[in-house]
Formats: structure tokens, C-alpha cells, sequence
């Protein structure tokens, strides 16, 4: 059960790896929805806290290094500026995004580690890694490359293919080398500190499967079944040199695993920003910490993370933790080393001017419960009919009508008519329901109520049809342009968690401001158009063009949703601007023809790579077996294609026995001319079968390649026909 009266939100998104850019598929998995759910608390006046970062450790990162002759971090400073920049240029602004690779995180990641090791909270043990001789240096399951024993890919790694995807063991590759020298690793005694993860069962099974029944189906599920199965220490240190290193005498050459350092790095950036007062996030029961993460990750944030802060013992624990499936491309998954992902920051650049219809889209489809698919044709579907149509279209017409019959101010409400009651009376309900399914972090339903809203207003302006009842009675029309305005505020309220740059122009198109709650980012950092009014004040978003303070004369907060009056009579609209604009088909055409390139290429490559496969070895035969058969020299004497074939010669040939016809498929390899007096190897004692009418006694020997074409087998020098091969 959810404790009620927490007095503030700490929200923390995964730390995404800096050795890639990010992709749609974190965005909608973990970044839309934590956004959605910050900006939405904010609005209600809510004291929240918005944490994220870059993850600089782990072996990727080195990896990625080597293959570019770079330093780890030249890696990661590429890398964690890129992502920075996608999720600002998203609207995603986090409080602080901080690195892992910082002194002030290293300090802490440390600090964390020896408290729990002076408390005798690990064990250490002995086990036998994989080492490389000639580079003297422990190696990671991903520093093993061999040959896969399932699918035959040459580059498998130690600890998965990622051809066949299968997971492996560095055992079980053929014809381990390091990655480092080729050299065949070998076995080497090392010793690691463990988090006794058994110790804490009994624990984490009243913690979650007891009192946190309510967590989503798929969270939930994945932490029993880890629970049931029964936990195992877990190593928490590595032999590497990429980390936080190991606090303790003796362990030169260890650092910190990733993931035991990683997730303290919420904390460690929490106390970068806020030096003074980070305790109050991490140590009172009155703040409610939700952790936004993908599925792959449920484990370290639902079992061992919150085994070390129990270890720890000073911190609080999470009240929820949200986590997404997977959100396919195309009907494929998403796969950063085979290209196959739309990126964030190639978006930006490809969609200047469209960054919420990406957060729209990603809501729409959000993996909230099961792995969900985005493709191009329902990106501009859902652009074009949804935003476009519906919500835009009904901005434009209430405000384009506003400024041709009433000079741009909200006119004066007459009596209300049932259809006007009937139109009004949806909003509140949509936002009850709207503000439930945030509550339980079903976003994608909450974008449907606000999406509902947009619908509700386009139906009565459309219904009501205020241009023509212009003609004959004004009163009326500007009763229908004033009820419309109140749902234009409606929206620009409702809109704000999931595309607040539409929403942001739908207040500058209203002349109001926003009342946007508090933000915790240091003064330089809030942008241009919010304003705080004094020292712990509510934040106020302003359109563009709106003067500050608070000159606007409507300040709108959530509170006023669904409420019957947010724009007064007389209030000044402004000019009307485009909300959404369509996508048209060659702009979809381009990213599905990247795509299709990729998806050729791919295939390409796989082809390529089939072909050198050669064949399995066949049964075993005895040599009494192979003496049964009769392999001859011969000469090919005449040659011609058998009629109405393409892939049939005939041939007439000497084989110093006798001179006959063999009929052999080799037609697609060879022209009648290429065999003219060619010698070849021939099977002289197969039984005789008819071929399309023709006897063929006999077969011709071909070396078949692995990429499918076929050579025939001619001694090395010529020889009198006739002479046995064996
Ligand atoms: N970097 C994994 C990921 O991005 C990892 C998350 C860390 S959260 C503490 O999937
Ligand atoms: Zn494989």
C-alpha cells in the first residue's frame, strides 16, 4: 500500500550508459513518463525533485574506447553531452543530470562501499576468472570473443552472441582469445566482495510481495519470481581498471561493479545540487522516492539497490518503482549495435519544431504493460489525425473566430444551453480521470483524457458551429466562442505534462501564464520564460512575449481545470499560430527508406557472413563404404543445355571406359562451351536414372561453396582418362 501524506517526490529516471546516444525506446520506456509525471506533480503545487545522469562506468564504455582508439573518458564526455542535450531538446529538464565519473560521485560511491564493509556487511570469495597472459589483466565475459557454438558468428562475446542473441558463457565459446592481445585466456584465482543478497529475503519479501502489492503486474511479477527463486550473493567489485576503485587496502587493480556504483549516483548528484539540504530527499520518511526505469533493470533497483540502502541504513527506500517493457521499431527490436533504433538527437535534427509529437506518439504507445511497437505510418497518423484534427483544429477555429467577430477579447457568456452544460460538464470527469491514471502511472490513459478534452472541444465547436450562428444572432455566437476559449485554457492546462511547447503556444496564443510549482535547478538554469517571484516561490511559466512578473492577467494552475471560468470576459487573446502542422508522406518516406537501407544492409551482411560457412562434417563411413565407389577421369566430348531447362547440361563424355551421356545440374555454373574438352571427375558406377527423358549414367564431381555456386573438380594436370580417383 502507497503511504498517503508524503510531504515531497524525489524522482529519479536510470542513468543511461554514456557509450551511445539514447533512443525512443528509452524515451518511452523511462524519460516521457517520468517527465509527464514531474511536470503533472509541479502543476498540483507538489515540492518535487527530478533526478538523472550519465553512467560512466561499466565495460562498454572501455570497450567502446578501445574499438576507437580513444580514452574511456573521451568516451563518455562525447556521449554525456549528447544525451544532455537530446533530453533538453525534448523538454525533459531534470534538476540535475550529474556524471558517475565525477570526484563528488567517486567520493560517495566509495564512502557508501567502506561504510558497509567496516559493518562486516560483505563476505568475500574466492572464484577463478578468465585472464589474459600476455596483457596481465583479469577479462571481463565481454573481453572474450569466440566462435558461437549455436549459430557459428566468429565474434561472439563471453557473455552473449549478438548475432543469434543467445546468452553464453565464456566456456562455452569456441576458441576463446582475449579481445586485448588474441592471446587463449586462462584461468586465474581473484577474490571479490559480495552483497549477501540470501540475507535480505526474507526482508525484501515483506517489503515488496507483502506491502507492495500494488506496484505494476510486470514489476511486481519479475521481483517474485527473483524472490521465489531464491537470491544469491552478488559480486559488487570487478577487475578492471574503469571505475571506482575498490576502498580498501590490498584490492589495487578492483573497482566498484557498476551497477553497485550506478544507483548511488542518485544520491551523489541529489548532494551536487543540493549540498545543504540533499538529506531531506534521502533521509525522511516524508519523501516518496520513485525510481522510472526499463525492464532490464528491475532487478538492481528492486532487489539489490534497495538491499544496500537497507544495508546502509540511513536511507529511505523506493514507494514505487514504475518500470516499462520494451518499445519495438517496425516490428523489430530495438538494437543499438545493429543501427536499428530511431535517436533521440537525430530526431531533433530530422523534426525541428516537432519535439511533442514524438513525447505524443511515445505516450500513445507506451510498453507500459507488454512490448509495444512505433512505426512512421502511425507517427504521422497520430500526428495528422489526432493533433492536427482534433486538437489544433479546435484551438484555430475558437481562436481565429475570437479575433473576426470580437477583436480578440473573450466575449461575454449568455445563458448557458444544454449542449454548452453537456460540453462543460465532460471536463471535470476527464480530468478526475486523467489526475487517477497519473496517480497509478498509466500515462498512456491520462494522455486519452487529455486527448478527450481536445475531442470534447472540437465536437461542440463543430456541433455549435459558431461562424454560421454569427450571421443571425451574436449573442449566442459569442456565448459558444466563450465556452470554447474556457476549453482552449482547459487544454493548455491538461496539455502541459505530455507537449508542453504546444501547450507553451497555446498560452501565448491565450496571453496566460502558467503557475508550474517549484523547480530545484539553480537560478541560471531555469529558462528564459519561467520566473520565480522570491526565494521558494512558486515557479511561473510564461509564454514568450508575456511580461513578467505576472503581468498577464490570467495565471492558470491546474486547480482551474474543468473549472467554468479560466479566461474572463473582456480578457485579451492573442494572435492565432499554427499548434501542430501535418507531416506529409515523403517526410515518412525518408526515415522508412533509412530504415530500409539498414534492414538491406543487415541482410546483406548476413548473407555474406552465411556464405562462409562451410557444411558440417557428415556420418563417419567406413573405408569399405568409399571403395564401393568408382571415381573416374573423363573428358567432356560434346555439351549442349537440355531444351526447356535452365539448369540442366548435357554432356557426352569419354571416360576411357566407354563413351556416355551424364545429364548434371551445373547449368547455372557452366555454358555448354565452358566444358568442351574439359576433364573432369566423374562417379562411374551410380545407378543409371532417367533426366527429362535422357539417361544419365553417371554423375560429375562439383565442390559445392558454402555461398551456393559450384565448381567442377579437374585434375591438375591432364590424365589418361579412365584412371580411378581414391
Ligand atoms: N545505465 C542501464 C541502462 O541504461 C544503466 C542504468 C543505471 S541506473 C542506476 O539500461
Ligand atoms: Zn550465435
Amino acid at each position: 500500500m502507497e503511504k498517503k501524506d508524503y510531504k515531497r517526490t524525489l524522482v529519479t529516471c536510470a542513468l543511461p550508459y554514456a557509450n551511445g546516444p539514447v533512443h525512443i525506446g528509452h524515451l518511452a520506456g523511462v524519460y516521457v513518463p517520468a517527465d509527464i509525471y514531474v511536470r503533472y506533480l509541479r502543476m498540483r503545487g507538489e515540492d518535487v525533485l527530478y533526478v538523472c545522469g550519465s553512467d560512466e562506468h561499466g565495460v562498454p564504455i572501455t570497450i567502446k574506447a578501445r574499438q576507437q582508439g580513444v580514452s574511456p573518458q573521451d568516451v563518455v564526455d562525447k556521449y554525456n553531452r549528447i544525451i544532455r542535450d537530446s533530453f533538453s531538446g525534448l523538454g525533459i529538464n531534470f534538476d540535475i543530470y550529474g556524471r558517475t565519473s565525477s570526484a563528488a560521485h567517486h567520493k560517495n560511491a566509495s564512502d557508501f562501499f567502506r561504510k558497509l564493509y567496516d559493518e562486516g556487511k560483505f563476505i568475500t570469495r574466492e572464484s577463478e576468472q578468465y585472464y589474459d597472459p600476455e596483457a596481465q589483466t583479469f577479462l571481463a565475459d565481454r573481453y572474450i570473443v569466440g566462435t558461437c557454438p549455436r549459430c557459428g558468428n566468429e565474434g561472439a562475446y563471453g557473455d552473449q552472441c549478438e548475432k543469434c542473441g543467445s546468452t553464453l558463457s565464456p566456456e562455452e565459446l569456441i576458441n576463446p582469445r582475449s579481445k586485448l592481445s588474441g592471446a587463449a585466456p586462462v584461468k586465474k584465482k581473484t577474490t571479490h566482495w559480495y552483497l549477501p543478497l540470501n540475507k535480505y529475503e526474507s526482508w525484501l519479501s515483506e517489503w515488496i510481495l507483502e506491502n507492495h502489492k500494488e506496484w505494476k503486474t510486470n514489476v511486481y511479477g519479475q521481483c517474485k519470481s527473483w524472490i521465489d527463486g531464491g537470491l544469491q550473493p552478488r559480486a559488487v567489485s570487478r577487475d578492471l581498471d574503469w571505475g571506482v576503485p575498490v576502498p580498501v587496502e590490498g584490492a589495487e587493480g578492483k573497482v566498484l561493479y557498476v551497477w553497485f556504483d550506478a544507483p548511488i549516483g542518485y544520491i551523489s548528484n541529489t548532494i551536487e545540487l543540493l549540498p545543504d539540504s540533499w538529506e531531506q530527499w534521502w533521509k525522511s520518511e516524508d519523501t516518496k522516492l520513485v525510481h522510472f526505469i526499463g525492464k532490464d533493470n528491475i532487478v538492481f533497483h528492486c532487489i539489490v539497490f534497495p538491499s544496500m540502502l537497507k544495508a546502509h541504513g540511513e536511507f529511505i527506500l523506493p514507494e514505487n518503482v514504475p518500470a516499462n517493457e520494451f518499445l519495438n521499431l517496425e516490428g523489430d527490436k530495438i538494437s543499438t549495435s545493429r543501427n536499428w533504433a530511431v535517436w533521440a538527437h537525430e530526431y531533433l535534427q530530422d523534426f525541428p519544431g516537432k519535439e511533442d509529437v514524438l513525447r505524443y506518439v511515445l505516450t500513445a504507445n507506451a510498453p507500459q504493460t507488454s512490448d509495444n511497437d512505433f512505426s512512421w505510418k502511425d507517427f504521422q497518423q497520430r500526428n495528422n489525425s489526432e493533433l492536427v484534427a482534433v486538437f489544433g483544429n479546435f484551438v484555430n477555429r475558437a481562436i481565429v473566430l475570437t479575433h473576426k467577430y470580437f477583436e480578440g477579447k473573450v466575449p461575454a457568456r449568455g445563458d448557458l444551453l444544454p449542449e454548452d452544460w453537456d460540453a462543460l460538464a465532460q471536463i471535470p470527469e476527464l480530468r478526475k480521470s486523467l489526475e487517477d491514471n497519473i496517480a497509478h502511472y498509466k500515462f498512456r490513459e491520462a494522455l486519452k483524457d487529455a486527448m478527450g478534452i481536445a475531442r470534447v472541444g472540437n465536437k461542440y465547436i463543430s456541433d455549435t458551429e459558431p461562424w454560421k450562428v454569427a450571421k443571425t444572432d451574436m449573442a449566442r455566437c459569442a456565448t459558444i466562442l466563450n465556452v470554447s476559449l474556457q476549453i482552449c485554457a482547459d487544454l493548455a492546462l491538461a496539455f502541459e505534462p505530455f507537449t508542453p511547447f504546444a501547450a507553451e503556444r497555446l498560452r501565448r496564443m491565450l496571453g496566460v501564464c502558467l503557475e508550474a510549482g517549484t523547480d530545484h535547478r539553480a537560478g541560471e538554469q531555469v529558462s528564459a520564460n519561467t520566473y520565480r517571484a522570491g526565494e521558494g516561490a512558486a515557479l511561473h511559466t510564461h509564454a514568450a512575449g508575456v511580461t513578467c512578473p505576472c503581468e498577464a492577467s490570467v495565471c492558470l494552475d491546474w486547480e482551474m481545470l474543468g473549472s467554468e471560468e479560466l479566461l474572463p470576459e473582456g480578457h485579451q487573446v492573442g494572435a492565432a499560430e499554427l499548434l501542430f502542422a501535418k507531416i506529409e508522406d515523403d517526410v515518412i518516406q525518408v526515415q522508412l527508406d533509412r530504415l530500409d537501407a539498414i534492414r538491406a544492409e543487415r541482410e546483406a551482411a548476413e548473407k555474406a557472413e552465411a556464405a562462409k560457412r562451410v557444411a558440417p562434417q557428415k556420418d563417419e563411413v567406413t573405408f569399405e563404404d568409399f571403395e564401393k565407389m568408382d571415381i573416374r577421369t573423363a573428358t567432356v566430348l560434346a555439351a549442349e543445355k537440355v531444351p526447356q531447362t535452365d539448369k540442366l547440361l548435357k554432356l557426352t563424355i569419354d571416360t576411357g571406359i566407354d563413351t556416355r551421356t551424364i545429364v548434371s545440374g551445373i547449368a547455372a555454373f557452366y555454358s555448354p562451351e565452358d566444358m568442351l574438352g574439359k576433364q573432369i571427375c566423374i562417379l562411374a558406377n551410380l545407378k543409371p536414372r532417367k533426366i527429362r527423358g535422357i539417361e544419365s549414367q553417371g554423375m560429375i564431381l562439383m565442390a559445392a561453396q558454402p555461398d551456393g555456386t559450384m565448381r567442377f573438380i579437374t585434375p591438375q594436370e591432364v590424365l589418361q582418362n579412365g584412371s580411378q580417383v581414391g
